[in-house]
């Protein structure tokens, strides 16, 4: 189990941008049997957050920022395994993508793990996505389309993509989400659902389909 001290240590090595810190203490974690969620919620995500409050003030820049998604995305890549194992057939296949103009993809990778956790089957379409991909995915199958959005240049893409979905499909389900995303904007622009979190993506998705009221 990760000593307080080496969780403040992962605190730091993310906003550090120490990725190879973050990898090793991450592995040790999932070694020792820790709860990976409960690490995730309370070391690496507000790290995610510090870095940004210090990006607000001017602290860090551009690169920084980088450098510290960089380092949490290899704390993800070895979590995700572990909370996306389920032997259950898919619920319902979903897909996400962050927005055309959108390049944050942090948020998006952990709503995939909690999705895929709570047994969907998840395409990825990644970061600056076009209207036309999500509209390709639906066509593939998928029944529900997941969107990211995290600066308020790319929320009103959000309006751009349900048009266009509402126009090409008559049964699309549509959830919103991401730092700048409310429930009065899902409201506002006819998503179906609206996730505040990942956990609350999984109840937003299942709302959606009409699985939970
Ligand atoms: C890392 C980071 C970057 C990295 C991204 C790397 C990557 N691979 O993601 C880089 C360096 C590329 C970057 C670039 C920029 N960034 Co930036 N970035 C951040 C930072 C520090 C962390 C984002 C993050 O990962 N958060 C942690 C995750 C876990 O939280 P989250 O994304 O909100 O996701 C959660 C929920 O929102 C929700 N969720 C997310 N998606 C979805 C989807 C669905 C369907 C649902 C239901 C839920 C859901 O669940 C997630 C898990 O709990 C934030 C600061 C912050 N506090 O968020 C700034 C921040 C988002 N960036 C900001 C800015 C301004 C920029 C730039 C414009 C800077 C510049 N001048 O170039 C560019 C824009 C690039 C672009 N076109 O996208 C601003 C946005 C301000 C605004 N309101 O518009 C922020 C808030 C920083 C700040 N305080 O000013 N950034």
């Amino acid at each position: 189990m990760l000593t307080e001290d080496e969780k403040d240590a992962l605190f730091e090595a993310i906003c550090d941008g120490d990725r190879d810190c973050v990898v090793a203490l991450v592995t040790k974690a999932r070694d020792a049997g820790d709860d990976l969620a409960v690490l995730l919620n309370e070391a690496m995500i507000p790290a995610m957050a510090e870095v940004g409050e210090q990006f607000s003030a001017g602290e860090v820049f551009v690169p920084e920022m980088l450098v510290a998604a960089r380092a949490m995305q290899g704390g993800i890549d070895i979590i995700e395994p572990v909370l996306a194992q389920t032997d259950h057939e898919p619920l319902a296949r979903v897909c996400i993508g962050s927005v055309k103009g959108d390049w944050h993809d942090i948020g998006k990778n952990l709503v995939v793990m909690m999705l895929k956790g709570a047994g969907f089957e998840v395409e990825d379409l990644g970061v600056d996505v076009a209207n036309e991909e999500f509209a390709k995915a639906l066509e593939r199958g998928n029944q529900v389309v997941c969107l990211s959005a995290l600066l308020t240049t790319t929320k009103p893409q959000m309006i751009s993509v349900v048009n266009h979905l509402r126009e090409v499909s008559n049964g699309a389900k549509i959830v919103i989400g991401g730092a700048v995303i409310t429930q009065d904007y899902a409201d506002k622009i006819g998503a179906d659902a609206f996730g505040e979190d990942a956990p609350g993506a999984v109840k937003a998705v299942k709302r959606a389909l009409g699985m939970v009221a």
